[in-house]
Formats: C-alpha cells, structure tokens, sequence
C-alpha cells in the first residue's frame, strides 16, 4: 500500500475507535458503573490481581470482567471460578482491544447491575496506549520481574495511567529488584499517578488499591445521572 493510503486507513481505524469510545463512556455514565482498562506487559499478573480482588471484593461489590487475549479462553475461566462474570475476547492476530470490542462485549452485562467493570487488555506495553476504550481510569500494572527501567523504555503507557500497581513484591528480595530506581522513573514520566506496591500472590499491599478502588467507585456512583 502507498504511503498516503497507510496513513488514511490508519486514521479512519483511530476516528472509529474515539467514535465507540464515546459510545461508550457515555452509557458507563449513565449506569454508573466504574470501568477500568488494565493494562500490562505479558504476564505481570493482571489476571492474578482481579482473581484476588474478586475473591476478596464480590461480597460488597458487583463485579464483571472483560478478557483481552490473542487466543484461549484461560483468563475468562478463571475469573469465572471465582464467581464473578467474566466474557473472553480472541483478538487473533490483534495486539490490542478496541472499543467496537468491547462494545459487543457489553452485551453480557446489565451495566446497571454492576459497580465495577474491569476490562483486561491483551498484554502487551505499546499498542493499547493507543486505544481508548471508554474506560474512567487505564490501571497498568508492573511487575518487579521486568526491570525497573520500563517506564521509560514505554513511557506512552505509563504517561496515560491514572493508577501503577507494581506487582510480584514478594520476589523483590529474590531479584535484588530496586524500588525507589523503579518509583524515580516512573516519577519522570507520569506524577500524578497513585501507586501501589502489592503482591497478588501473598495479598500483601492489596488493601490499599481496594481502598482506591472503592473510592473510585463511591465518586462515579455520585456522578451518575
Ligand atoms: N510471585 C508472584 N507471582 C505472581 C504474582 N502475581 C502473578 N504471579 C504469577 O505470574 C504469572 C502470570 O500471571 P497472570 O496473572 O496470568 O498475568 P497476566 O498479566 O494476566 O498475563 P497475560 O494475561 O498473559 O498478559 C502466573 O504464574 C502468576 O501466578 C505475584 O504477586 N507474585
Ligand atoms: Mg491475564
């Protein structure tokens, strides 16, 4: 393809995505519904800390989760075993979720029977920067076995967080790993982001990101129509 038809198929992908998106936040705002994007390199334990937060929270919380992956129903059946509803998206070749997506997703949920929503994006640090998904908050999660320098090796991810949630803590003493290395970077890209220090393994840390997460979902409740 020329250059010029890349650039006019790119565009009209990004304009149709900010149009559902819109979509989209608009009827999160009508139900009132808290609607997080969680976002992560492969494996930092996305899945593992909405089990824990499901297991721990679905008593006074209404929960539902979207799963973002290339392939598998796995994260859908495991957050399905802890009773919370969860719908798996197969991207395929795709490296992200898009909010036509997450759109037909939709159609599992009575939005105005749930507090929370959380949609787990396919995992992946570049690509799901770029995609509004009609989400309240983009939650990235961190784990201490990447490195500390990663947010500024991806720095547009880390910029578009409004929560950091550096996960697997109970391995920093195992990887030598050097948190306050780890908090300057992402202090140089993004200051005003809360941070968490957490282990989804050993639960340690977790009650301060249910305190933000209930919080989150006090105040949307409030703005509701
Ligand atoms: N030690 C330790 N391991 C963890 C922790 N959280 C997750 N894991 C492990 O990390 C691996 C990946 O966790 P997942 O929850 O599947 O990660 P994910 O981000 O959902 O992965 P994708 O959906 O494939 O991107 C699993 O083996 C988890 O058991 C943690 O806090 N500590
Ligand atoms: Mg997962």
């Amino acid at each position: 393809m020329e250059q010029s038809k890349i650039i006019q198929v790119t565009e009209s992908i990004f304009s149709e995505n900010e149009r559902v998106a819109k979509v989209l936040r608009q009827k999160f705002a009508d139900s009132g519904v808290l609607v997080l994007n969680l976002v992560s390199s492969p494996g930092s334990g996305k899945t593992t800390i909405l089990e824990r937060t499901a297991a721990d929270l679905k008593s006074e919380l209404n929960m539902a989760v979207i799963e973002g992956d290339q392939q598998t129903s796995n994260d859908a059946d495991r957050i399905a075993r802890t009773g919370v509803a969860a719908v798996q998206i197969n991207t395929m070749a795709g490296c992200h979720l898009d909010a036509p997506m997450v759109e037909k997703a939709l159609e599992s949920f009575d939005l105005d029977n749930l507090d929370v929503l959380f949609i787990e994006n396919v995992g992946n640090l570049v690509c799901p920067a770029e995609f509004d998904l009609g989400e309240d908050f983009r939650v990235l999660a961190l784990s201490v076995t990447e490195g500390e320098d990663k947010p500024i090796k991806y720095p547009v991810m880390f910029m578009s967080a409004q929560a950091i949630l550096i996960n697997k803590i109970d391995l920093v003493p195992i990887l030598g790993f050097n948190m306050d290395e780890c908090n300057d970077y992402i202090k140089r890209v993004n200051s005003q982001a809360k941070l968490f220090e957490l282990s989804a393994r050993s639960g340690e840390g977790m009650e301060n990101w249910y305190q933000w997460l209930r919080q989150a979902v006090r105040t949307k409740k409030a703005g509701k129509k």
